[in-house]
């Protein structure tokens, strides 16, 4: 048996994770979790541990990677002998320079579960591990670039996600609504989100959006209500409605064997009346469309996302019809976005009358089709991932002469949108620098928002809130 501990400083179930150590289990492996800020924390918790493998899960441009590079240098100084993984968007994109660091011995480009589980087993066996499709292993005689594994054709044969790892630290405790995602991957090519960029990188691997079974999904749902009792759902999926078939099926299975309220995303040209009828009847109560930009031009051309205006009105009101609120996404801070377009944002939520509006500042986020085109038209130079800002709700790194009022604005949008008239007070307000008091109104509203209307429980936001404050709110980075 291989003992396999992962480590993460971010205060979430990861589903990548859960994913893997479900895997690893059910052929015989024990896993554990460490979630700590404190580097030094994390090591002397994964050294009580004493596991074979030390797995982490590293997001791009997040300084995820930074501190788990941390901990890896320090552990392998104090038990060289314990290999470290490093898996998740960050070694799938950066390899090269992910294996730089001596300290990583392993990583994992694209789907972990089964060469992770692969890997378990030859150790386990004491056989060599060098050829493991999807892996990079560093070796004395050098590093063995495999080529990535296909894309898993069916989700149904992976174990269920494996929440009871997170239980640890009493996660879903509390929890009035748990987070469950039913499928991988997003037909679409919107140039500022990461699906585009990883079908080009996996092209050849296999199909990249794919669904477990609808009753694979009951299934699992039931588990999770016998075991944490949530009282509502969230779907976390990229796109929920990718599929009208499964959609119907699961829709009916829904509503007889959970019934529970739930949230979902759509885009607003795949639904149509019949398919929010289903998911209104299954017990929606909320679901979520990324509007970006109310700006239809900039939507179809800089963000290559074609779905237009119209679409999401008649989507909107379609939504409302079946007694279903309206979440959207949105983005402040695009290249070349003027002050003029961010209100045209604020104004076309306002027109379809969206219920819950979520918003976040634009991150040129490493080798996305807009970062890529940005870089080759000189807007800006590459920017290496350690220099991001940690989160999409604080800064941007685009030098813009209008940047600073356009996140001043993002600090502001939820206000505006909710009280229309205070419009000419708040363009008076985002001439001035960017500061402490502006994000605090941030924090608040949002804050405000979140718990009036996403069904969680104010204790599961605290402990959220209270386990990823350090991160989201720290000074490091380039950010503004
Ligand atoms: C759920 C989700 C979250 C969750 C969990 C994030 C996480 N780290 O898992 C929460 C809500 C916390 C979150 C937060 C953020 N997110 Co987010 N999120 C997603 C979403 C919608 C789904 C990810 C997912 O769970 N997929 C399903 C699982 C099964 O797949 P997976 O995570 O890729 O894991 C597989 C492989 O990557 C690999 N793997 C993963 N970990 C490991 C570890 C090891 C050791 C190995 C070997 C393999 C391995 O194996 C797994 C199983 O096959 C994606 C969109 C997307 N399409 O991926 C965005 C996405 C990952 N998020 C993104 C962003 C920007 C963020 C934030 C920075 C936003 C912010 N607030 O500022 C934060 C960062 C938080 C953090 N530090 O992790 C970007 C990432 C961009 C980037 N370049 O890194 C994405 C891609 C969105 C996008 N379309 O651009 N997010
Ligand atoms: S529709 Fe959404 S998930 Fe799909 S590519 Fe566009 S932004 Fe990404």
């Amino acid at each position: 048996m291989i003992k396999a501990v992962f480590c993460q400083r971010f205060f979430y179930p990861f589903f990548g994770v859960m994913a893997i150590s479900a895997v690893l289990k059910k052929s015989g492996h024990s896993t554990e979790l460490v979630m700590e800020t404190s580097v030094k924390k994390a090591i002397a918790e994964i050294l009580r541990a004493d596991p074979n493998v030390v797995l982490f899960s590293t997001l791009t441009a997040t300084g995820d990677f930074e501190w788990s590079l941390e901990v890896a240098k320090q552990l392998k100084r104090n038990n060289p002998s314990i290999l470290t993984i490093f898996g998740n968007l960050h070694p799938t994109l950066f390899p090269e320079e992910t294996m730089a660091h001596d300290a990583v011995d392993i990583l994992c480009r694209g789907e972990g579960e089964f060469p992770v589980l692969e890997l378990s087993d030859r150790l386990r066996r004491g056989k060599n591990y060098s050829d493991i499709a999807g892996l990079w292993v560093r070796s004395p005689a050098g590093i063995a670039k495999n080529p990535s594994a296909v894309f898993i054709e069916d989700l149904d044969v992976l174990p269920f996600p494996d929440r009871d790892l997170y239980q640890k630290y009493g996660f879903f405790d509390n929890s009035d609504s748990i987070d469950v995602i039913a499928g991988r991957g997003c037909p679409f090519h919107c140039s500022f989100c990461m699906n585009s960029t990883l079908q080009e990188l996996f092209r050849g691997k296999g199909r990249f959006v794919r669904k477990v079974s609808p009753l694979y999904m009951i299934q699992e749902l039931e588990e999770v209500k016998r075991k944490f009792r949530p009282k509502s759902i969230k779907f976390s999926d990229d796109l929920f409605s990718a599929h009208k078939g499964w959609l119907k099926e699961f829709s009916q299975m829904y509503k007889k064997r959970i019934g529970l309220p739930f949230l979902c995303s759509v885009t607003a040209d795949t639904v149509d009346d019949e398919t929010i009828s289903w998911l209104a009847d299954a017990g929606a109560y909320m679901i979520s469309m990324g509007v970006e930009t109310g700006n239809e031009g900039m939507r179809y051309g800089l963000l290559n996302k074609k779905v237009a205006d119209a679409k999401f009105e008649e989507a909107a009101r379609r939504i409302h019809q079946h007694g279903v609120k309206v979440l959207t996404t949105n983005i402040i801070g695009f290249p070349g976005e003027t002050l003029d377009n961010a209100f045209e944002t604020i104004s076309f939520n306002q027109k379809i009358k969206t219920d819950v509006v979520y918003f976040s500042v634009f991150q040129p986020y490493p080798q996305l089709p807009l970062t890529k085109k940005m870089e080759a038209s000189g807007v800006f130079g590459p920017i290496p991932p350690a220099e991001f800002n940690t989160t999409f709700w604080k800064g941007s790194l685009l030098k813009q002469d209008n940047m600073d009022r356009l996140v001043n604005l993002h600090k502001f949008f939820f206000l505006v949108f909710k009280f229309p008239w205070l419009k000419p007070v708040v363009k008076f307000l985002i001439q001035l620098p960017p500061n402490w008091f502006f994000e605090q109104i941030f924090i608040f509203s949002y804050g405000w928002q979140a718990l009036t209307s996403l069904h969680r429980h104010p204790l599961q936001l605290l402990a959220m809130a209270l386990g990823n404050l350090k991160i989201f709110f720290n000074t490091k980075g380039a950010s503004r």
